[in-house]
């Protein structure tokens, strides 16, 4: 019997092999969960590239697929109609979406756009409180929400910008939500990992200068990896972390501790 025997959950965010949230199924698949899954609407319906991608890592599993843009009411109904018809109830929600226009992400921040800025939000933040007020019509008592954040929301990371600000606001949704959710026996709470090669990151700058920061800075001294990071998600949103809300938990190897380089730490190439 695994943690998420007769557990049944909404997983957005898988955009290929390398999405943290593929990380994070693979472990809740690996202890019995029963998953539906969304991906971002497909432009050309001849090419289902996304669709495609997504089949290939869950089709031996899936409840269900749909597409899914955040930024569209109607889609996100249709998720959530769709998981009450086939789940009844849920009992988990992972939400591992994030997206800056890349314009807008390169920086400065006082430069960003009024439009870049609107959407970068909408996506990376708000989506999370649209799928809390949704999840919470049709969560089973004990359910729980998962979000994906990085330090970059409550330390200035140079090149992570305006993604920065946006998740500064997603960590407080998490506690405004844990704290509105809560008497409700739901908890929320979010994942900060350390820096991951993915679709997303490539987009962020010096990103492969901050995974060699974090080999020479992070207590343990390497980076975390993917599987560390897919089993504390699944962890967090297991009962065996029932009693933990509107937590940011940092999975990075402890960087987030450290307040000037060790001594041992050597910077060059
Ligand atoms: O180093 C990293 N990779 C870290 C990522 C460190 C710490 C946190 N994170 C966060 C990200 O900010 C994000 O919130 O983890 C989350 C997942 O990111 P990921 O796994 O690094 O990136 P990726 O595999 O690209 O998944 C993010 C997905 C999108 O992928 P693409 O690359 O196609 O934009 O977010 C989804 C989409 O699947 N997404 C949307 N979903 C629905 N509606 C939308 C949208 N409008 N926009 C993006």
């Amino acid at each position: 019997m695994g943690l998420f025997t007769g557990k049944k959950g909404l997983v957005f965010g898988i955009a290929n092999d390398h999405s943290i949230a593929w990380s994070i199924t693979q472990n809740l698949q690996a202890e019995g969960a029963d998953m539906a899954f969304t991906h971002l609407p497909d432009k050309d319906p001849e090419r289902p590239r996304m669709e495609r991608r997504l089949r290939k890592l869950v089709d031996d599993f899936d409840r269900f697929i749909m597409p899914c843009d955040v930024t569209n009411e109607q889609d996100l109904d249709a998720v959530f109609a769709r998981a009450k018809e086939e789940f009844g109830q849920i009992d988990f929600v992972l939400h591992s979406i994030a997206y800056a226009p890349m314009e807008d992400l390169k920086g400065p921040v006082h430069a960003v756009s009024r439009d870049g800025f609107k959407l970068s939000m909408e996506i990376s933040c708000y989506s999370l409180i649209s799928l809390a007020h949704r999840a919470r019509e049709i969560m089973a008592p004990g359910g729980n929400i998962l979000s994906l954040t990085y330090l970059g929301g409550e330390k200035v990371i140079p090149g992570y910008n305006i993604m920065g600000v946006c998740k500064a606001a997603l960590e407080s949704t998490v506690e405004y939500l844990a704290s509105e959710l809560g008497p409700e026996s739901f908890r929320v709470n979010a994942l900060s990992a350390g820096p991951l090669k993915t679709l997303s990151s490539s987009a962020v700058g010096e990103f492969d200068q901050m995974v060699k920061l974090y080999s020479a800075f992070s207590p343990m001294r390497r980076n975390v990896t993917h599987d560390e990071v897919g089993k504390t998600g699944m962890w967090l949103m297991s009962d065996h972390a029932s009693g933990v809300s509107g937590e940011t938990l940092h999975v990075d190897c402890g960087y987030h501790i450290m307040g000037a380089p060790p001594h041992d730490a050597h910077l060059e190439d």
